[in-house]
C-alpha cells in the first residue's frame, strides 16, 4: 500500500509545470499499477488544446468552472465541480478555464512524469524502464513479504488492462502539424 499526500510531491518531478497547467502526478507508471493519477490545475483565463492520442484519459472536475470544446465535432460542454469527461475516442479538444480548474485526471497507459504536451498536444508514449518486467501482484510481492494464498490474477485483474491498452494504443493516427496547444489566453 502506498500513501501520499499532495504536500508529499509539490516541488518534487511529480509536479509537472507547463504554460497554462500544473500537474501533480500522484500515482505515476513507476507504481506499476496500470494507470497514472494527477492532481492538475489549469490557469484561470486560459485555454489549454490537448490531444491524447497515445493515452485514453477521464477528467473529474472538482473546483472551478470552464468549457471544453469537442473539436473534432464542434460540441460544447459546459465544465464545473461534479463534471466528468472521458476521452475514450482520443479526441482532439480544447478546455477553456473560466476561473482556475482543478481536475483529476487518470491516464491509461499511465504516465511517467516525464510527458509534457509536445506542439500537436499530444504526450509522448513513454514506458518505465523496466516495463516487461511483470506488476507486481500478492503473489509476487515487491516488498518480498510472502504472500498468503491469493491467485495472481485474482489480486491484479489490471494486469490485463495494461495489456490490452497497449494493444489498443498500436493502432492510432499520427498526431496532425496543425493543432497549437497551451496557449495562455489571459497574457
Ligand atoms: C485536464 C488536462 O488534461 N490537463 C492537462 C494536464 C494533464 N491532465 C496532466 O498531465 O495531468
Amino acid at each position: 500500500m502506498i500513501v501520499r499526500t499532495l504536500d508529499d510531491i509539490v516541488g518534487t518531478d511529480r509536479d509537472v509545470e507547463a504554460p497554462t497547467w500544473r500537474s501533480r502526478r500522484l500515482v505515476l507508471a513507476k507504481e506499476r499499477v496500470g494507470f497514472s493519477l494527477h492532481d492538475t490545475v489549469l490557469y484561470a483565463g486560459t485555454k489549454t488544446r490537448m490531444w491524447y492520442a497515445n493515452h485514453i484519459e477521464a477528467v473529474y472536475c472538482i473546483g472551478g468552472t470552464g468549457e471544453l470544446v469537442n473539436e473534432e465535432t464542434g460540441e460544447r460542454h459546459a465544465i464545473a465541480p461534479g463534471t466528468m469527461y472521458l476521452l475514450d475516442g482520443h479526441e482532439q479538444h480544447t478546455l477553456a478555464a473560466h476561473t482556475e480548474l482543478r481536475m483529476v485526471c487518470v491516464f491509461n497507459p499511465p504516465c511517467t512524469g516525464r510527458e509534457v504536451h509536445d506542439e500537436n498536444g499530444v504526450y509522448p508514449l513513454l514506458a518505465e524502464p523496466d516495463d516487461s518486467a511483470p506488476i507486481p501482484s500478492a503473489a509476487t510481492p515487491a516488498t518480498g513479504t510472502p504472500a498468503t494464498g491469493t491467485p495472481a490474477s485474482a489480486a491484479n485483474p489490471s494486469a490485463a488492462s495494461a495489456d490490452s491498452s497497449a494493444d489498443a494504443s498500436a493502432d492510432l493516427p499520427a498526431p496532425s502539424a496543425n493543432a497549437p496547444t497551451d496557449t495562455p489566453t489571459n497574457a
